[in-house]
């Protein structure tokens, strides 16, 4: 579910492209410094440095990923054409 207390984006791209997104932290006051997917093997830190973290695109569906806490959840919607 969605917070209405936090900035929120769906992003798009095509089944079967390779698509890295890249996380970027730029404050040390905050607790968002982990990235992760229900479909994560693992949590990911998120150091101010940055992380890249490759989205699977073998199938259509959502890929959802939030900032530790459930904060600044996100999406990416993976579509056939
Ligand atoms: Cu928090």
């Amino acid at each position: 579910m969605w917070s209405a207390a936090y900035p929120r984006r769906l992003s798009q791209t095509l089944a079967r492209l390779e698509v890295t997104l890249r996380f970027k932290r730029t404050t040390d006051a905050t607790c968002a410094d982990k990235v992760v997917s229900p479909k994560m093997a693992s949590k990911r830190n998120l150091p101010q440095s940055g992380v890249d973290v490759e989205v699977p695109t073998a199938k259509p569906a959502p890929w959802a990923f939030v900032r530790a806490m459930g904060m600044f959840k996100s999406a990416v919607l993976i579509r056939y054409g």
